[in-house]
């Protein structure tokens, strides 16, 4: 089974004993205006499919760190193979607007982000499709979160740049089946877009000249997990 079909079953057993999400107390932001021209988005990170990237990392400690510098963060709630989890939304909002990011196939788990406060919800084209992910996406747009439309390839990224509506797409270098990086192929993908969608480049980012090159293709931002778990003050050279 490839790491998506596994993940699937995962959603499914957790949104069966997940109780209800609390009521919003926390304020609701632009996530694509709080980018501004360009946005470096740091995302909170403790493990991955790969292994352990930090537990030495308290979620506050890094959200403090990386506040002057950061546009927004991404939180990873997914608790099996990230060791995340929703209460690291509201630890990061009081700093900046938090995406957030798990594999969302049920609209609960949106109503999840936005109860504890998220601004912004990750939806996984290849996870759930075409169809699928519109539906969530506008729901996501109902409740006023911005929905940031993950694709790793072309062709998706081409349908879903059709869609209009406020959606971000986010241009990930990792294939989420084989979990291989290539910012090439983001680079690639995002030169064809030029001007048709806002978009951000995710994944295997850890370089100035990188975040450059985001920048020069009117990328909205990159998004930063593990060079920033593992090094904070990276975040400097990152920023131009
Ligand atoms: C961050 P990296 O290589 O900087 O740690 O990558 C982010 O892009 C990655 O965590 C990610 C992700 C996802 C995680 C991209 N898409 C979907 C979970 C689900």
């Amino acid at each position: 089974m490839d790491f998506l079909a596994q993940v699937k079953k995962a959603v499914e057993l957790r949104l069966a004993t997940e109780p209800s999400p609390p009521a919003r107390s926390l304020p609701l932001v632009d996530f694509s205006k709080a980018l501004g021209e360009f946005g470096i988005i740091a995302e909170y990170k403790r493990a991955s499919p790969r292994g352990v990237v930090r537990l030495d990392m308290q979620p506050w400690a890094y959200f403090a760190m990386l506040q002057p510098y950061a546009a927004a963060f991404s939180v990873l709630t997914e608790p099996f193979w990230f060791l995340g989890d929703y209460r690291f939304i509201p630890m990061a909002k009081p700093f900046k607007p938090v995406l957030m990011k798990d594999f969302v196939l049920d609209k609960r788990q949106i109503e999840i982000a936005y109860g504890y406060g998220a601004d912004a919800v990750l939806i996984i084209y290849r996870l759930v499709g075409r169809e699928k992910a519109m539906e969530l996406a506008e729901y996501a747009q109902r409740l006023g979160l911005t929905p940031v439309v993950e694709v790793d390839n072309l062709q998706d990224a081409k349908e879903a740049a059709t869609w209009g509506g406020k959606i971000m797409l986010g241009i990930n270098s990792r294939d989420l089946a084989t979990l291989e990086v290539s910012f090439h192929k983001a680079i690639e993908i995002a030169k064809a877009l030029r001007g048709d969608v806002d978009f951000i480049i995710e994944s295997g980012i850890s370089k100035p000249e990188e975040v450059e090159k985001a920048c020069m293709l009117y990328a909205k931002g990159v998004l930063v997990g593990t060079a920033l778990m593992k090094n904070p003050a990276l975040i400097k050279e990152l920023r131009h």
